[in-house]
């Protein structure tokens, strides 16, 4: 079976603010990012994710774009950029940019334009309602908390903003909304970048009826007046015939609250739509009764039965699943469902395999590769994010105790997987010379990029080991998937089957150790396992009934 290339590849998120700064103004930049190319080759990554590097006011680190044809200086120039692609390119590693088109900043021209009066050529570009009885025009909540809706005196009419108040939500149903930014994505691909991540893709298309929510379905905040909306198929169609079908390039779409059903639709290549997506209800285990904001244990059999039930039904129905832990939204995965001290390194290496091991495409968040952990700050003048700050406030009006809220943001705080990049133990772990924008978590001695180098041993070569798995084994890419032993509290083990071949992978999820048996059901008579990989030295060769230590994982062939 001959795959398109990006069935085969594995991606690498870099989010450049905390990549590495060359300047010393703190702040990562394309020159760093260029100086660090030859290290993710050696890891062995095929495409480069950056997270939206345009000119910005950086409320929300970029995701408020207020000039999609042009860099953030703070990152450098266009010739910056450019020359970052020629070098990775020279590398044969593919870039893929981030396309943030549900929203723009305030900050752009054309939400200036539109709210200078009612009757601007550009009002139509975002979504402009009057009020009801001195209230917002429906009770749908911002994902950032408050209302979605900001009233503006200039022409006394709201607009809609589903993130923060200076994230305008473009309005898809305005053809011209959707030609304009079809030429901004031509301008990137004709530039030879090599596809797109595009940012809450599946919240483009709202009910145009503007229903307010009655609370029948929890959450109860509109999602579900914009979630896979109703013609959001239809734009995806529309975008893949006018842009991404005149390129070779991939496209991966980040999903909101979506469907399993929604992402089969999405991705399925009959369909001509996207080529992958990633949903987050695996990340939602620690969100009890849905409920971000408190902290919690995660729960390991919901993990399991959430991932399965993805791997089966994607499969099933011909989608294809971005494969994640981590990225610039979520706690670092080691210190979320791994352990941060004694078992760091079998526990980082144990969760690596568990993901990498399905099918998808995997991808790993900048720092993830050597092991980086939250960095558990404990007073609010280290957060950074405009959501944590928000959360921050909201909690503290509704009168929960500060020490309470940081408790929260110390396990929740999407600035947890925003710390500078560890490089090596000198200042600043090598990541700027000047004052780095947020701080760096205090075990940069222990835990950075040249000390796992020089480890044989080190999460890094695991990862680079998963990296050169995939391009050895087809089954990984290609092999259905069943999941063994659903009901047992430690063990995630699984098993992957084409034709001639099976690969049984097993995980323990925890410090203690387990006994893990194949189940009888399981159809692997006459098989002889290989081991393939494991995160112990002398892990067992025997895979019929194993004594897992804390953390082992072991994969057979
Ligand atoms: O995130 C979308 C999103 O909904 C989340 O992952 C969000 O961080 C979470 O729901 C908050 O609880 C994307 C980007 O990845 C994120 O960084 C942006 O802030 C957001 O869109 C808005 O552009």
């Amino acid at each position: 079976m001959t795959h398109p290339w990006w069935k085969k590849s594995v991606v690498y998120q870099i989010y450049p603010k905390s990549f590495n700064d060359t300047t010393g103004n703190g702040v990562g930049d394309i020159q760093g990012i260029i100086e660090k190319l030859d290290y993710l080759k050696e890891l062995g990554v095929d495409v480069l994710w950056l997270t939206p590097i345009y000119k910005s006011p950086q409320r929300d680190n970029g995701y408020d774009i207020s000039d999609y044809y042009s860099i953030y200086e703070e990152y450098g120039s266009m010739e910056d950029f450019d020359r970052m692609l020629d070098e990775a390119h020279k590398r044969e590693m593919k870039i893929i940019m981030d396309i943030v088109v549900n929203h723009t900043s305030t900050e752009h021209e054309w939400f200036h334009q539109s709210m200078s009066s009612r009757d601007n050529p550009y009002r139509d570009f975002y979504f402009w309602k009057d009020g009801e009885d001195g209230n917002p025009p429906t009770n749908w909540a911002s994902k950032f908390g408050g209302s979605a809706w900001e009233y503006d005196e200039t022409t006394g009419q709201y607009y809609l903003h589903l993130f923060d108040v200076t994230q305008a939500d473009l309005n898809w149903e305005n053809e011209k909304v959707r030609h304009t930014v079809y030429e901004m994505m031509h301008f990137w691909l004709k530039k030879g970048v090599d596809g797109f991540r595009l940012d809450v893709i599946n919240l483009i298309s709202k009910d145009q009826d503007f229903p307010n929510d009655d609370g029948s379905v929890p959450p109860g905040d509109g999602r579900k007046f914009y979630t896979d909306g109703p013609r959001v198929h239809e734009f995806f169609r529309e975008m893949n015939e006018e842009v991404f079908s005149k390129y070779d390039i991939m496209t991966v779409g980040e999903m909101s609250s979506t469907t399993i059903e929604n992402c089969i639709k999405y991705t399925n290549p009959e369909r001509n739509e996207l080529n992958m997506t990633f949903n987050f209800h695996h990340l939602k285990v620690d969100y009890p009764n849905g409920e971000k904001w408190t902290k919690a244990e995660f729960d390991f059999l919901a993990l399991k039965k959430i991932l399965s039930t993805w791997q089966v039904e994607m499969h099933k129905g011909s989608g294809w699943n971005a494969l994640f832990w981590c990225n610039h939204d979520q706690p670092r995965v080691v210190s979320r469902f791994g352990d941060d001290g004694t078992y760091h390194k079998e526990s980082a290496k144990m969760l690596a395999t568990t993901i990498h091991m399905m099918q998808g495409t995997p991808y790993i968040y900048q720092g993830e590769e050597f092991g980086m952990t939250d960095p558990k700050f404990d007073t609010i003048d280290d957060y950074r994010d405009v959501e944590s700050l928000n959360i921050f406030n909201i909690k503290k009006q509704e009168g929960m105790r500060e020490e309470e809220i940081i408790e929260i943001l110390k396990q929740k705080s999407r600035d947890n997987s925003r710390t500078p990049v560890q490089w090596n133990t000198n200042e600043n772990a090598g990541f700027t010379t000047g004052s780095p924008w947020i701080n760096v978590a205090g075990n940069y001695k222990e835990v950075n990029a040249e000390k796992a180098l020089e480890d044989k041993n080190s999460i890094f070569y695991h990862y680079q080991k998963l990296v050169s798995l995939r391009k050895k084994y087809n089954i990984i890419i290609d092999g259905d998937y069943q999941l063994i032993l659903e009901n047992d509290d430690t063990i995630f083990a699984y098993v992957r089957s084409s034709e001639n071949e099976k690969l049984l992978v097993v995980n323990n999820f925890y410090g203690r150790e387990t006994m893990f048996k194949l189940p009888e059901n399981v159809d692997i008579e006459g098989f002889s396992g290989e081991r393939l990989l494991s995160n112990y030295d002398d892990s067992s060769e025997e895979w019929k009934e194993i004594l897992l230590r804390p953390y082992e994982s072991i994969v057979f062939h």
